[in-house]
């Protein structure tokens, strides 16, 4: 190769981040991890019928269009079982564990253990109340892409439902969690406003900064707390999908520190059970007045 002639730029370090205009810009087809092929620790890796079963429902996510209904999905009775069995559980600590958001907004997509909800009806449930819709995703999506879907009002959710093996338990977001988890809070506009903050904030990040959104949704949308008066409720759907989450938030076991979105966050710990540390918010309005601040910041390329 020729040598650069001294003083010539050198290679271009950081590519420019090209922000998508619209949701039709927003890929959401690259899957990390697992997909349809489950890592040798997923508790489908020795079901090959699972694995097909999850090829099927993936196929629905790929050829989906932007504009048209989410293809319903005719679930076996395993899967419904399953679904059964977390709801179930799940539910029996909402009244005393869930944040008011959360038990305000439950009781309109009318939740049934013998039947799983089809996305379509739940995201037109969520368009009339906040205007945000649901997109089908093959599995975990990519965070750029996943984050900057936020920003215009849309949720990518998976559709299948996870191993019937262990129902209290996923290694991946699957069904179970995205409607019990993520779909009530979406119907509640404060709680919007600020993911919708976190997503327009993405368009613009470079990779750092995408890092630190991932961080901070983590941190709030997956496993935040807020407090209520005289106690804290849980309003992240890693918490509210889980039982053993649920319990342990109560449990005196976990460290609280308040949330600030310009603090250094520590890494995420996928792997090792419940989560050691909590950030506890004021309030919605509160955290999304300073999400904009940092959204706005970072607008600027001052973070
Ligand atoms: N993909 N389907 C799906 N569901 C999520 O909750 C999700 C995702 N991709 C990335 C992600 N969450 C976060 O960990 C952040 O990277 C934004
Ligand atoms: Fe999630």
């Amino acid at each position: 190769l020729p040598k650069a002639a001294p003083g010539a730029p050198g290679p271009v370090q950081q590519t420019q981040v090209i922000a998508p205009l619209s949701l039709n810009q927003v890929d959401n087809s690259k899957i990390l991890g697992f997909g349809a092929d489950l890592a040798e620790d997923h508790p489908g890796f020795h079901d090959d019928a699972y694995k097909l079963r999850r090829m099927d429902i993936a196929r629905l996510a790929y050829t989906h269009q932007i504009g048209s209904a989410v293809p319903e999905l005719v679930y076996l009775p395993q899967e419904t079982a399953t679904w059964g069995t977390v709801l179930r559980e799940t539910s029996q600590l909402y009244p005393t564990h869930a944040c008011k958001e959360f038990l305000a907004s439950f009781p309109m997509f009318d939740f049934r253990e013998d039947s799983v909800p089809q996305l379509e009806a739940l995201s037109s449930i969520l368009r009339r109340e906040t205007g945000w819709q649901i997109r089908p995703v093959a599995g975990l999506l990519h965070p750029r892409d996943f984050l900057n879907g936020l920003a215009f009002n849309t949720f990518h959710s998976t559709q299948y439902v996870r191993h019937h093996s262990r129902p209290m338990y996923t290694p991946e977001p699957d069904v179970c969690h995205e409607l019990l988890g993520h779909v009530p809070m979406l119907a509640d506009p404060k709680y919007c406003e600020m993911v919708h903050n976190i997503g327009l904030a993405s368009l613009h990040a470079n990779e750092k900064q995408i890092w630190h959104l991932t961080k901070m949704y983590w941190y709030t949308v997956e496993f935040g707390l807020i407090r209520e008066q005289g106690r804290i409720c849980a309003f992240g759907a890693g918490i509210l999908s889980s039982f053993g989450e649920l319990e342990h938030m109560r449990s005196g076991q976990a460290e609280l520190r308040a949330f600030d979105p310009f603090i250094t966050l520590p890494k995420m710990d996928y792997k090792s059970g419940y989560q050691k540390l909590y950030y506890v918010l004021d309030s919605f309005d509160d955290a999304a007045a300073k999400l904009k601040v940092y959204c706005d910041k970072l607008k600027l390329n001052a973070i």
